[in-house]
């Protein structure tokens, strides 16, 4: 019931019926020279159904992901840090609704997709199934979370469906100024008063394996990754992305005066790159079958969400009914 879509199909080879042969290498020649593919393009199924699969996810997390941080919208310290936040979290239910469109392209309902995330059916990020109990985490989400949003978003721009792709280019924008917002909060904290400081670094604490996790799992385990980066839906490997992240984050880190809590991570100079301890996948994969810390609770805030709106989706149906029936029949014309 609180999975995160354990029925889990692995990408299979995709084989194309005979007579699809040429549709199939004429498609593959334009992914080849980074053609855009567009909605009325044709496509082989597989492309359709991993795009489907994960522009949905990529939606369904950018509104679970309002949770957390929306936690802490009646009790941010000030006025300026509760704008801010209202902002922040109202930009993140546009990029859900951004994209719930760009997958809408594809053949699927958003009613279809809501459905899918509110029976357990559909995944969502594994990172906002993690609580959010002091101040401090608002700035880490913005910080960390936002900030391997980015790295993993920014080369989604160049993705080869089009629609997928422009919507990520104004995403990318809005998630670049969330990660600023999340960096200061973490500064005002950690050069505030010892406990201030304190909480700063409990928090990157308690975050910064999750988000290592958001990058997905290691490329040895990762199922979709070599057909997709086939398909330039991605660019980079999972792995590649997470190193790109902790080789940007340590250093603003050690900035904030701030330890990253692995007492294995070193610079290695051979390879230019941080080293790390390893993540505990074990963690991980428990939260995507639904046993994170606040999987039930997120799931239940959407479901009470969705049911509270009822009445909004029934007015607004019967208010385009109303509409299409004035312009079928303007006034004075006889019905
Ligand atoms: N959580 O074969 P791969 C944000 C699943 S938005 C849960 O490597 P793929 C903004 C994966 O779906 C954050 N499940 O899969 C914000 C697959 O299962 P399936 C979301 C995960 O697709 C900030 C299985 O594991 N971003 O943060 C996760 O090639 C602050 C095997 O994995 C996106 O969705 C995970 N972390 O690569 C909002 C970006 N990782 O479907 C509010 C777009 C993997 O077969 C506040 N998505 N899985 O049942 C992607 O780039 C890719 O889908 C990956 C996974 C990289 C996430």
């Amino acid at each position: 019931m609180y999975t995160q879509g354990l029925d889990s199909h692995g990408q299979r080879p995709v084989e194309a019926r005979p007579d699809e042969t040429h549709l199939l290498e004429r498609f593959q020649a334009r992914v080849d020279q980074d053609e855009r593919i567009e909605a009325k393009d044709w496509m082989p199924d597989a492309y359709r159904k991993t795009l489907v699969r994960q522009i949905s996810q990529h939606a369904h997390s950018e509104i679970v992901g309002m949770l957390p941080e929306g936690n802490w919208i009646t009790r941010a310290p000030s006025l300026r840090r509760k704008a801010v936040l209202i902002a922040k979290v109202q930009d993140e239910g546009g990029h859900g609704a951004y994209l719930y469109s760009a997958a809408e392209t594809l053949g699927v309902s958003r009613e279809e997709l809501t459905e899918q995330l509110l029976s357990g059916a559909a995944k969502y990020s594994s990172i906002f199934n993690y609580p959010t109990p002091t101040w401090a985490d608002v700035g880490a989400i913005g910080w960390l979370v936002d900030g391997a949003a980015i790295m993993n978003q920014i080369p989604l721009c160049r993705c080869s469906y089009g629609p997928y792709a422009r919507a990520m280019v104004r995403i990318c924008k809005e998630e670049s100024f969330h990660q600023r917002q999340g960096f200061e909060i973490m500064l005002s904290l950690s050069r505030g008063t010892p406990a201030q400081k304190e909480m700063a670094q409990a928090s990157l604490n308690r975050w910064w394996w999750p988000s290592l996790m958001m990058f997905g799992p290691g490329d040895a385990e990762s199922v979709h990754s070599a057909q997709s980066m086939r398909w330039k839906i991605k660019r980079f490997s999972n792995d590649e992305l997470r190193q790109r992240f902790i080789d940007a984050t340590v250093p603003q880190a050690q900035f904030l005066g701030l330890s990253v809590p692995d007492p294995a991570l070193k610079w290695n100079e051979a390879t230019g790159h941080y080293d790390t301890g390893p993540i505990d996948w074990t963690e991980f994969f428990e939260v995507l079958k639904g046993n994170g810390p606040c999987n039930r609770e997120r799931m239940a805030a959407r479901r009470a969400a969705h049911e509270a709106g009822t009445w909004v989706r029934e007015a607004a149906v019967a208010h385009a009914a109303r509409h299409a029936t004035a312009s079928a029949h303007p006034a004075g014309e006889a019905a």
